[in-house]
């Protein structure tokens, strides 16, 4: 090699060398432990971006590092195949979806090799491959054999002018995206999965991962959203046999509701809308607004009154019906008891139609209540509420329960926010669903034998239509059960079902004929999942579900699918998310060209701890590439030296200590504190300062002195063992240039396959440690100690010294402030 650092070349070699040995491919069952390191697999759009780019290398670091510490890493990478920007593409500039699939990850594999990332490439999976989605398919009929899959009417998007169902993201601003009409709700059936079903385990199995950001647990818990209360009766005053149920978390203020609101969607406003124009009007105009819940608490309250009362179920009181646009129809019962005096959105919408306010809380504390402005929310104690009056919500609640559960009024209920999970998309690039419709026989699964439906990729679109629905080479078939003319599902899943269960297909590498089998449970769950904080609730919940129906089914052993999860901040430049609508992107492919991959790898890692975003910086590259220059020109100016040691000491050299050079064995100790702390920063993955580790070991190598006593200088010995030191934390960063000088300083065997360097052994601990000890935060005196004593020693130390006594003189001490390391302040 040269002495001159050509990152080009060093990284090609290394490339070539690691895949002539196939260093990366994983095998189970071997006497090491396992560790599976998987980064959330990219949708193959096209090329790799600046985000792609930092994940798979935080990835990679771990990966490596897990391997040097002897474990038996496994780190897959695959591709996200289906979803619509193919089709898009394939609309706009007429290649078929596959083939644009195809050559798009071609590329962008090619652009991870380019970046060195160790991926067991023997394991790729693409998702569009029959050979993955039959498996699918076949699970998709066993959860219908189960009774965990059903269809039912759902709304959608409908374009009246292009007469089809877009997605959300080809709705741009209640438009349809190529049409540009008014889009339209419509009902249509849908498949949907049973996901409420595992409402409870999902949420109370996040109490099993701590390893998990706690950001994302709650962010789950609130998506699945856990609701205790209770489903009350309300008699309609027109007909006493009937009722009306709504759902409240608040009974407490049972005897504050002053009128009933129902959903536009609800029966009740239907059969109230016949014979009331108005009514009808209004119901037809909530019909095309999708609201969003989040966007219930700011929407602008509106609503008609249906002219219907209902009783109260305890004063007997008659309380107006209304239908309110701020009410969902699938979510509780679809109607609520309004309590404006404590409730915001029924306090707005109670202000706005000027219906009655009753308080029935009074504030904790007593004090009086402004209704001008806002509800009172919280609980307090109760008034105006018959003998509940004087208790506190708390007490309140069970009891007023208890009260309509005898009466036949109500029952205690627990609702989920969580909806169970609809699979069907009206979209051609996607899994064929695998079932049959029969005038007969009503809809019947594809029997196991004639798996997979493959999804013709040969295709011409025309519009943006899928494709299948004017196939009826597709479409046409036999029904299996009565052998009558029946016709295939022309829709296909959502692209989240594949991307449930990639992470187990990994570790079952060229399985043809189940769709897991035992290596799943060898190399489940996933050590480390890394990806980023936007899939935070549907993808991470839909994949635990996914994985737990998969255990149901005996096809893995474990409850949860990853064991730790990180979540990697964006890539930003000027202060905005990267992105191509904003212009303002950085080609990683440019980059590596310019100053190659170790450099673009080591500048996305020491430019932010892994889970903060990160700003992009021209300078910051430049620094990573200086970093990588000077410690090959270190390398090579030591070149002799090292080899000499290495030749003449194949093990650590016994030094004679006792003799040797204090300020030589200040730097050894030095060195293996920076080793430490590099060792607990890869551990809680603040990857950025382990770069500052390794800049810390360079500058300390290029101070060792010579000794003054030249028998016992040992200047050559601790370059060498530094710069093994430095090679071996550092290769999982940059992995190409460490492997490189690894070799040219003859260090023996693959970089790739060293351990992780030995740590401080007893000769260089520092022993004692002086601390420095304040009163008042006036320093007042220093003490030695053991290096490891705890702060009940330190303290003890500190108490007795001379110095501090005399100060002190009998004072009684408020508390101690221990700085590990630094000082400890006495508080008196
Ligand atoms: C009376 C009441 C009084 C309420 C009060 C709140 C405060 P979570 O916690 O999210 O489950 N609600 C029930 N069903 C609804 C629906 N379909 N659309 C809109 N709002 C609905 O919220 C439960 C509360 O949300 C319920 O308790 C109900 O209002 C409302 F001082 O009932 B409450
Ligand atoms: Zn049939």
């Amino acid at each position: 090699m040269h002495e001159q650092y050509d990152p080009q070349k060093i990284e090609e070699n290394a490339q070539k060398t690691w895949e002539e040995h196939a260093c990366f491919q994983a095998t189970e069952y071997t006497n090491k432990e396992k560790f599976y390191c998987l980064a959330m697999f990219p949708y193959p759009s096209g090329r790799l971006h600046m985000g792609h780019t930092r994940v798979y290398t935080i990835g990679d670091v771990i990966s490596r590092y897990q391997r040097m510490l002897g474990k038996n890493v496994l780190q897959p990478m695959g591709w996200d195949g289906f979803g619509l920007p193919a089709e898009n593409a394939a609309i706009q500039n007429k290649i078929p979806p596959a083939e644009w699939t195809y050559k798009n990850i071609g590329f962008m594999r090619n652009q991870m090799k380019r970046l060195g990332l160790g991926f067991d490439w023997s394991r790729e999976i693409t998702t569009c491959d029959p050979n993955y989605y039959r498996w699918e398919q076949w699970f998709f009929i066993k959860l219908y054999e189960k009774g965990f899959v059903y269809k039912k009417n759902a709304e959608v998007n409908w374009d009246p002018v292009d007469q089809t169902v877009l997605a959300n993201e080809q709705v741009v601003d209640g438009r349809g995206w190529r049409s540009g009409a008014l889009v339209e709700r419509r009902e249509i059936p849908q498949w949907f999965f049973k996901i409420t079903a595992y409402a409870d385990e999902l949420l109370n199995d996040l109490d099993k991962l701590p390893g998990w950001p706690e950001q994302i647990k709650a962010m789950q818990k609130n998506w699945i959203g856990r609701s205790e209360g209770v489903e009350v009766n309300f008699t309609l005053s027109h007909n006493q046999n009937e009722h009306l149920t709504i759902f409240t978390t608040r009974p407490d203020t049972l005897f504050g509701v002053t009128y009933i609101a129902i959903a536009p969607q609800h029966e009740l406003a239907k059969q109230a809308a016949n014979t009331h124009p108005a009514l009808q009007q209004f119901l037809h105009e909530c019909k095309n607004i999708k609201v969003a819940e989040a966007e219930l608490a700011t929407l602008e309250k509106r609503g008609l009154p249906t002219g219907l009362t209902a009783v109260h179920p305890i004063t007997h009181e008659p309380l107006p019906i209304w239908v309110a646009n701020f009410v969902v129809m699938d979510y509780g019962a679809g109607a609520v008891m309004a309590v404006p005096a404590h409730d915001q959105r029924d306090f707005e919408f109670a202000q706005h139609y000027k219906l009655p306010i009753k308080q029935v809380i009074l504030p904790a504390d007593q004090s009086e209540w402004d209704f001008s402005k806002a509800a009172y929310v919280s609980p307090g104690e109760l008034i105006n509420s018959a003998q509940f009056t004087g208790l506190s919500s708390e007490k309140a609640a069970p009891q007023i329960i208890t009260l309509l559960e005898n009466h036949d009024k109500g029952k205690a209920k627990i609702h989920f926010r969580l909806r169970d999970w609809s699979i069907s998309r009206q979209r051609y690039w996607g899994t064929p669903i695998p079932i049959i419709n029969c005038a007969t026989c009503g809809t019947v699964p594809v029997p196991e034998k004639d798996l997979p439906v493959i999804l013709p990729e040969q295709v011409k679109f025309s519009g943006v239509t899928s494709p299948l629905k004017s196939m009826p080479e597709f479409y046409e078939i036999e029904c299996p059960n009565c052998h009558q003319q029946a016709t295939r599902e022309t829709e296909t899943f959502d692209t989240f079902f594949e991307s449930s269960w990639y992470y187990a297909r990994f570790a079952c590498k060229k399985q043809e004929t189940a769709m897991l089998d035992g290596r799943a449970n060898y190399w489940l769950p996933v050590d480390q999942y890394i990806g980023g904080v936007e899939h935070a609730v549907m993808h991470l919940l839909y994949a635990r579900f996914i994985h737990k129906a998969l255990r149901d089914e005996g096809l893995v052993n474990h409850d949860e699918p990853f064991t730790r999860l990180l979540t990697q901040g964006h890539v930003l430049k000027d202060g905005t998310k990267m992105s191509k609508s904003k212009g303002n992107v950085v080609d990683p492919e440019m980059l590596t060209t310019r100053y190659g991959a170790d450099t673009v790898r080591l500048f996305v890692i020491f430019a932010a701890p892994p889970e903060q975003n990160l700003e992009w910086s021209d300078s910051g590259v430049e620094g990573a590439y200086r970093f990588l220059k000077r410690l090959w020109a270190f390398g090579y100016e030591h070149k002799n030296a090292i080899m000499h040691q290495n030749h003449t000491y194949s093990t650590d050299k016994a030094i004679d200590w006792d003799h040797s050079d204090p300020k030589q064995r200040d730097i050894l100790r030095q060195l293996y504190d920076i080793l430490d702390q590099i060792k607990y920063d890869y551990e809680r993955l603040q990857l950025n300062t382990v770069v500052s580790g390794c800049m810390k070991l360079l500058n300390l190598l290029t101070k060792v002195p010579e000794a003054t006593d030249p028998d016992n200088d040992y200047q050559e010995y601790i370059i060498q063992q530094g710069m093994k030191m430095l090679l071996s934390v550092l290769s999982p960063i940059a992995p190409h240039m460490t492997h490189q000088l690894w070799q040219d300083l003859r260090f023996p065997g693959l970089l790739l396959n060293a351990c992780w360097p030995k740590g401080n052994s007893i000769a260089f601990k520092q022993d004692e440690i002086s601390l420095v000890v304040q009163i008042n935060g006036k320093l007042r005196s220093r003490i030695t100690v053991a290096a490891d004593a705890n702060q009940e020693i330190i303290e003890q130390t500190a108490l007795t010294d001379d110095k501090v006594k005399q100060i002190m003189s009998g004072k009684i001490v408020k508390k101690c402030i221990l700085v590990p390391g630094k000082l400890i302040n006495i508080v008196i």
